[in-house]
């Protein structure tokens, strides 16, 4: 593979490592944990792995390890580090006994189920120290959720003598994982399952998991970008850019964007549905920030929108939950199967309640339809495929149409789209992703020679210089309640929103006005690898608001 000078240089990076995890580490237990919500549930639900405690390494005494094999999953939505968790955990498992060996299941889930499989070595890992990307063994969307694939991982498992599985996803994934370490404790298999908490939307989060790999590169990657639009902007200041951002349900990501850019607007789906805004409502909102300027002659300006503002408008989220609900198989709890879209829509469109059937309708044939169509495998509305960005820039330049007759408007507008995600999630990790990843992946190996299983891998304190950070496990079932997924109540990992009394949503309230009325965009720039501490080692605007 031909390599650029940076990916040279980049390569002969070594991560830092928690001062625990620089030798032998004793495992120290915390009180017994329950879940979030729905404890008796749960606690039926994962007899086996209910009520552990959190863990925390200390540094401990050297003893001899038997050398033993792992494999490792990466599951879902690329996110900048995803290589450093394998090298971390190849090094860690390593560091324990050489002779131990490291196996990575192909293309997601899926290559568990189906025997599909690499052995990594030093000369296939040292390719990949400090890259972004999930193609050392690609990602997939499989859900592992039924018995006979349990079944048929625990073959592979068993050929290859592995002895735990580590997962690296998000909070779907990690909710899977846990039910496979449930299934394989219940059967007595010897295999161990652990989580790791991975998605650049940042909503993996509680009070022990203070981030999900991936955020922090992916915020700084659109940032940079934005960043340029915002200059492009202020220098030719004809244009306003609508700019979307990733991040599914949650606006963690506009937020994090916000609060590094100081955009004109940003819109936060969370605070949308609190304040119970209809799609008119937030129309009205923007396009009002869009006169206000041009009343002082500033006829371009940026907006930041959440990928899944759309399902935040209540109306629309009660329509949503009814569609979910009826393109359920209510016998088998799977999707139904249609012979085409337009059979789907048509069978959606005659069995929904006629106040949903009339917002649907109401939409623009594009939104509309896509709300139709397949969720993806874990029962989600695939909102990176609705363009909001171009239907909210549509619907502002009607209503300003509007005040221009009324001769409440007399500005010029003119819109520019943009859709940021991709472009993040493959990025070379940052020097804090690049760090926390590595130790994740070492971490794990310390979780999986302590014989826990069920656990995420967990690393706080990561505000402080690295040797500082904590390093331990926190059991999966402590995330969990009940929450109705595909027509049906099912055990899942609470996604975390952003909080609208949390100090970052709250350090943006108190400046959008100011953002919104003068130009007072900032420039992040790139990424930076080498240099000052300043430059280099910040950890999110959003995770240092959070940590003060
Ligand atoms: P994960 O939740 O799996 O980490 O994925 C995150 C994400 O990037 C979302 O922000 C986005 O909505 C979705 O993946 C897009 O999915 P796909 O890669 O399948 O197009």
């Amino acid at each position: 593979m031909k390599k650029s000078a940076l990916q040279v240089a980049r390569a002969a990076y070594q991560p830092k490592l928690p001062q625990a995890l620089q030798g032998a580490v004793k495992a120290v237990a915390g009180a017994a944990t329950q879940s979030v919500g729905n404890q008796e549930e749960i606690k039926a639900m994962f007899p086996n792995t209910y009520g552990m405690p959190v863990i925390t390494f200390e540094e401990g005494e050297a003893q001899a390890i038997e050398p033993f094999n792992v494999g490792i999953i990466l599951s879902g939505g690329q996110a900048p580090g995803g290589h450093n968790v394998i090298s971390g955990l190849y090094d860690g498992v390593k560091s324990l006994n050489p002779q131990c060996k490291l196996y990575g299941f192909l293309m997601g889930p899926g290559g568990l189920v189906d025997h599909k499989y690499v052995e990594f070595t030093d000369e296939f890992i040292d390719e990949y120290r400090n890259t972004g990307g999930f193609d050392i063994i690609g990602s997939g969307r499989t859900k592992l959720e039924k018995e006979a694939q349990f079944e048929s991982g625990i073959q592979i498992l068993r050929q290859l003598g592995i002895k735990a599985l580590v997962i690296i996803g998000g909070d779907d994934s990690n909710t899977n994982a846990c039910v496979l370490a449930e299934y394989y404790a219940a059967k007595n298999y010897g295999v161990q399952v652990i989580g790791c908490p991975k998605t650049i939307d940042g909503d993996l989060k509680n009070e022990q998991i203070e981030t999900s790999f991936g955020f922090d590169t992916a915020c700084k990657t659109y940032s940079e970008l934005i960043g340029n639009i915002q200059r492009d902007c202020n220098s030719a200041r004809k244009y306003w850019h609508f700019i979307k951002l990733m991040g599914r349900s949650a606006s963690h990501i506009a937020l994090e964007c916000a609060l590094q850019t100081q955009p004109n607007a940003c819109l936060i789906s969370e605070e949308v549905e609190q304040k119970e805004m209809s799609l008119d409502d937030v129309v009205t909102y923007l396009a009002q920030i869009v006169a206000d300027r041009a009343a002082n002659g500033d006829n371009f300006g940026t907006v930041l929108i959440p990928e899944g503002l759309i399902e935040f408008i209540p109306a629309i989220k009660k329509l949503i939950a009814e569609l979910n609900e009826v393109l359920t198989d209510p016998a088998t709890g799977e999707s139904r199967e249609f012979a085409g879209a337009e059979e789907q829509i048509a069978f959606v469109k005659g069995n929904i309640a006629p106040e949903n059937l009339a917002i649907l309708n109401s939409l623009p044939a594009d939104v509309a339809r896509q709300l139709c169509l397949d969720r993806d495998p874990h029962g989600n509305v695939q909102v990176s495929l609705i363009e909001t960005e171009k239907l909210l820039s549509r619907m502002v330049a009607t209503k300003l149409a509007g005040w221009k007759k009324e001769g409440k408007y007399a500005g010029k507008f003119s819109a520019q789209h943009h859709f940021f995600g991709y472009e993040g999630r493959c990025a070379a990790p940052s020097n804090y992703d690049a760090d926390y990843c590595y130790s994740l992946g070492y971490n794990a190996s310390r979780l999986i020679a302590a014989g826990k299983t069920g656990y995420m891998s967990i690393i706080k304190n990561t505000t402080a210089p690295a040797a500082q950070w904590i390093a331990g496990g926190v059991p999966i079932t402590m995330m969990m309640n009940m929450e109705r997924r595909n027509g049906a109540m099912k055990p899942v990992i609470r996604k975390a929103l952003v909080e609208l009394d949390g100090a970052p949503f709250r350090y943006f309230a108190e400046h959008r006005e100011e953002w919104a009325k003068t130009t007072s965009y900032v420039y992040p720039g790139p990424i930076q690898y080498w240099g000052p501490t300043e430059v280099c080692d910040q950890c999110t605007k959003t995770l240092a608001l959070e940590q003060n």
